[in-house]
């Protein structure tokens, strides 16, 4: 039985990965740690909790070595809007907390690491449709910056240290159990909550705006299916690009409309106009699909349909 270590277990996608990890493993062997204490009424507070800051390399070190963690789950960073409002503080967390939790796996020879990175090591030289697998990454966010380096520094280990280091480049996430935490995609999320909860959302990107998404079951099946791949069948380590669907702003404003006549999307595009301008509109996941059989089971309908039936019920609408 494997013994896991999820780092930023309380954030969107840690809150939703740690209790599929304790299904697979046992609640006990599967140790969630974020800076804090993820309220009792979040998804995966189940199980064992540790605080712990990723940039404490002495503390990621004890709770490796003392709990005998095999694999981890490292998904602790600062996302791209709150990145840009402080990028010092998204370079030490995604960058310094990344190469803490990097140096401990060699020290103690973890079995397997695995590491997100996002479309956001994307930037406008890139091609946008689809951005391919190899291609220019010059990203224009301090959040991209450090997913590509992120990206660089974990393939390093795998070749200078022969570590098992794997990563996803996500699309934006969506999802209904715990909120975004602060990125550019978020408006795809914060739209299902505002037209449940008010009929209304002030939209903060364009009408027109493109962009790759992904819904959690997506996120959470294809974060296992690499972690679960044989290695000698991957030619690549922490980059794989994953596609899901793609989908302007007012096309799912749309489809929230057919399940919901009364809803009025407004546009308002901020500062967050210009990431996602930056980034591709879709992705060519075609190395995850040969290598390790990537098909996701979302399209925009059958994601909204869902998304829209467990926030009616959480919200007794
Ligand atoms: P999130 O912001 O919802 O959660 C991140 C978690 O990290 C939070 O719970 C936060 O408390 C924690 N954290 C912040 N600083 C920390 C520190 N110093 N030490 C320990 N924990 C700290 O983010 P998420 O959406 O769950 O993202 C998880 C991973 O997936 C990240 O690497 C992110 O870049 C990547 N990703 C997410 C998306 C998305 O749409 N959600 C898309 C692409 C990539
Ligand atoms: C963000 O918008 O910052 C994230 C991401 C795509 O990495 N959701």
């Amino acid at each position: 039985m494997q013994r896991v270590l999820v780092t930023g277990a309380g954030g969107q996608i840690g809150s939703e990965l740690t209790p599929a990890l304790r299904k697979r493993h046992g609640t006990s062997n599967v140790i969630a740690t974020d800076i804090r204490r993820p309220d009792g009424a979040s998804p995966g507070t189940e199980g064992p909790f540790e605080i712990a800051d990723v940039r404490d390399r002495e503390r990621i070190r004890s709770l490796v070595g003392d709990l005998r963690i095999d694999t981890i789950y490292h998904m602790a960073a600062i996302l791209s809007a709150t990145g840009e409002a402080n990028p010092q503080l998204a370079w030490d967390v995604n960058v310094g907390g990344w190469a803490n939790v990097l140096e401990v796996a060699r020290e103690r020879s973890v079995g397997r690491v695995f590491c997100p990175s996002s479309i956001a090591v994307f930037g406008p030289e890139t091609p946008r449709d689809p951005a391919p697998q190899l291609t220019v990454l010059r990203p224009t966010t301090m959040y991209g910056l450090t997913k590509v380096t992120g990206e660089l520094v974990g393939d390093y280990y795998v070749h200078r240290y022969g570590l098992d280091v794997r990563g996803l480049r996500y699309p934006g996430i969506i999802s209904s159990e715990t909120p975004p935490g602060g990125g550019t995609t978020d408006y795809a999320v914060d739209i299902f909550y505002q037209a449940i909860q008010s009929g209304r959302y002030t939209c903060f990107v364009r009408p027109d705006t493109v962009l790759p998404m992904m819904y959690m079951p997506d996120c959470i099946k294809a974060t296992l299916a690499l972690m679960d791949a044989d290695f000698k069948r991957l030619s690549h380590h922490c980059d794989y690009n994953v596609a899901g669907m793609s989908f302007s702003a007012e096309e799912l404003a749309a489809e929230i409309k057919r399940l919901i006549p009364s809803f009025a999307c407004e546009y308002a595009p901020d500062f967050r106009q210009a990431i996602a301008d930056s980034w591709p509109k879709s992705l060519d996941d075609r190395l995850a699909r040969d290598e390790w059989d990537w098909r996701p089971s979302f399209d925009l309908s059958t994601m909204t349909d869902d998304m829209v039936k467990r926030l009616r019920k959480r919200f007794g609408k």
